[in-house]
């Protein structure tokens, strides 16, 4: 089973890549010629039987995933958990959802009709965490959504893919401090999420994150073609529990500020 979750990241990963150029020089720059283990990957979708969260999750609890914990971002209307695999080589995968209904009639209807396009057993798709947009949107309509929710803007413009890769800085050969590891990518010329501080978490709290800010890529949209946000590429390091095992969950608060990453600001 092991062997299908890595072919299954390592598609996810080229995806990943061809919007998030960024992600290919920081692996380099970060891994030095070595292995670079991945934490966690992210996965955005809409509360929509379709296409929710547990629809995401299925072909992961199939591969050897089970789910872990359980999250709320009531200020950006989500809903969220993350689910590891027996292996813990293998990355862990936070899912979040967004609850469609605590928004206007008009958004529910932008929605709605994105997800009307798709067809009802798109979640059985083999590549369906790789599959992209599956949709037509017009940028009026993104406009609309980004005014709303930027969550809801970056999913209507890119669908199904990794929202962001996360290198576990516990299995870097060449740092262990997650400061040096943010000062290294910004001699390099990478920018940082700094939304909350650049370092998200403590130790008291058992992890710290940071993030860069993402890559802007072209989306085709009905109308026109545009630049905007596209994924961006995350840094944790995990502390030991009493018990000397890392701590293997997600803290809200900081997650709450690694969304906005892919900000358009
Ligand atoms: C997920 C943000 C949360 C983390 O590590 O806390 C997260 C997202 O941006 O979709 O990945
Ligand atoms: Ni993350």
């Amino acid at each position: 089973m092991a062997a299908q979750v890595t072919a299954l990241f390592n598609d996810i990963w080229e995806q990943y890549l061809s919007v998030t150029p960024s992600a290919k020089k920081i692996h380099q720059l970060l891994g030095n010629g070595n292995d670079v283990i991945n934490d966690h990957v992210a996965y955005r979708t809409f509360n929509h039987p379709k296409v929710n969260l547990a629809q995401l999750a299925k072909g992961l609890l199939a591969l050897g995933y089970t789910e872990c914990g359980q999250y709320d971002f009531s200020a950006k209307k989500l809903d969220a958990k993350h689910f590891e695999h027996t292996d813990s080589t293998m990355p862990k995968v936070f899912i979040s959802e967004l609850r469609v209904e605590e928004f206007s009639s008009e958004v529910q209807e932008i929605i709605a009709d994105l997800i009307e396009q798709l067809p009802a057993d798109v979640s059985n798709r083999p590549d369906f965490l790789y599959s992209g947009r599956l949709w037509e949107i017009s940028s009026k309509d993104y406009e609309t959504l980004l005014n709303v929710s930027e969550y809801a803007a970056w999913l209507a413009a890119w669908g199904y893919r990794a929202n962001h890769f996360t290198v576990s800085i516990n299995h870097l050969a060449n740092y262990e401090d997650i400061e040096v590891v943010n000062a290294t990518l910004k001699d390099a010329g990478y920018l940082l999420n700094t939304n909350g501080g650049e370092v998200k978490g403590d130790e008291a709290v058992k992890l710290e994150q940071s993030s860069t800010l993402a890559d802007k890529a072209p989306v085709d949209f009905s109308d026109k073609t545009m630049e905007i946000p596209s994924c961006f590429y995350e840094f944790a390091k995990r502390y030991p529990l009493a018990n000397g095992e890392l701590y293997t969950g997600f803290v809200a608060a900081s997650a709450d500020k690694i969304f906005d990453s892919t900000n358009a600001k």
